[in-house]
């Protein structure tokens, strides 16, 4: 018997990357129900190679007699809306930002903490983490199983489908703006992120940090360990698909290249690219689409006691979001639903 699925959000980046996540990897729904806000109902959604999807309207729908939700409409709409499905029965797999720290909701990597599953039980609610965050728990793991990370310092490089179908619509109209050098097309620009860095994502805090940022950290201490210290520079780069980070550790315990290299390769969820030589690393265009957590560039930082530095790229719409939401429901099905 196969369970009753609703994707929330379904005609967004992630929603539509659930769909797909969802039907590739042959999760055992009998029905998979699409959801969006009123203006996107009657709109169609494709579900695997050959099924399209009617969205429903969200706010209209009854969420009884539904096993499983993977929602990603926005945070204030998983406000009202996770709780009303997780109060009709349903486990909802949340992917926005606002259950993330609540300390009756599970913030979950399964190749991480899958041992935190278990507080879906107190809200009916599992949190997604923030896509910057999964990717960089999933490589620093298996690195502080083994040399007990006390700090890690990241910077990263994170694409403009983190922002939305609007954001990569923006990148794409100002690169086409800029290339036909059209004034009046430029002069739209509020801010250019073609051809261009923005070191600001999400909003600014009073300490000077921005709140992509301050996930990065807080995410970091409820996922793998409250006394890593983590401090983070979140950077919009003029990339489709695809975050990159350049991630450097401090651990407790000595710590070699070749050594994190030989734990990284066997690590849960991570693939190792890594020749000190032309194309011998990762870039986000040879990510989109692919599941893993790619490594590269794995080297001493000599300036430190027990440091290491490496470059970490994964597709922040899949692993960094869907993937990981389905991998929880598949967790869930596994080991906490009833046949
Ligand atoms: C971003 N991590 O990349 C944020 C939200 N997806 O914009």
């Amino acid at each position: 018997m196969g369970y009753k699925v609703a994707v929330v959000g379904a005609t967004g980046n992630v929603g539509r990357e659930m769909l797909t996540t969802l039907a590739d990897r042959k999760f055992p729904a009998d029905e998979v129900i699409a959801l969006a806000s009123e203006n996107s109902t009657g709109k169609e959604v494709s579900y695997g190679e050959d099924e399209v999807l009617k969205v429903h309207d969200l706010a209209k729908f009854d969420f009884n007699g539904v096993d499983i939700v993977l929602s990603s409409p926005g945070a204030k709409v998983s406000a009202v809306h996770s709780p009303r499905a997780a109060a009709a029965g349903a486990i909802v797999i949340d992917n926005t930002s606002h259950f993330r720290m609540d300390p009756d909701v599970p913030l979950v990597v399964p190749e991480v903490n899958p041992e935190a599953m278990i507080g879906y039980r107190k809200k009916g609610i599992i949190a997604n983490p923030n896509c910057s965050t999964i990717q960089m728990v999933v490589a620093l793991k298996p690195l502080h199983d083994r040399f007990t990370i006390r700090r890690v310092v990241v910077s990263t490089y994170q694409s403009v489908s983190g922002a939305g179908k609007e954001g990569m619509d923006e990148l794409f109209s100002q690169t086409r703006a800029i290339f036909v050098n059209d004034p009046v097309q430029k002069s739209t620009f509020t801010k250019q992120i073609a051809f261009n860095v923005i070191p600001h994502i999400d909003q600014f805090m009073d300490d000077g940090y921005t709140k992509e940022e301050w996930k990065m950290n807080v995410e970091t201490k409820k996922i793998l360990d409250p006394r890593i210290k983590v401090t983070a520079t979140c950077v919009r780069v003029p990339v489709f698909i695809g975050h990159s980070e350049a991630i450097n550790i401090e651990c407790e315990e000595p710590i070699t290249a070749e050594e994190a290299r030989q734990i990284l390769r066997k690590a849960p969820g991570v693939q190792v690219i890594d020749q000190r030589d032309n194309e011998g690393y990762i870039t986000p265009v040879d990510v989109a689409g692919d599941d893993p957590v790619f490594i590269s560039r794995i080297r001493e930082d000599y300036t430190v006691d027990n440091g290491l530095s490496f470059w970490c790229v994964s597709d922040n719409l899949r692993k960094g979001a869907a993937l990981n939401a389905v991998q929880i429901a598949e967790l869930l099905v596994k080991d906490y639903l009833p046949e």
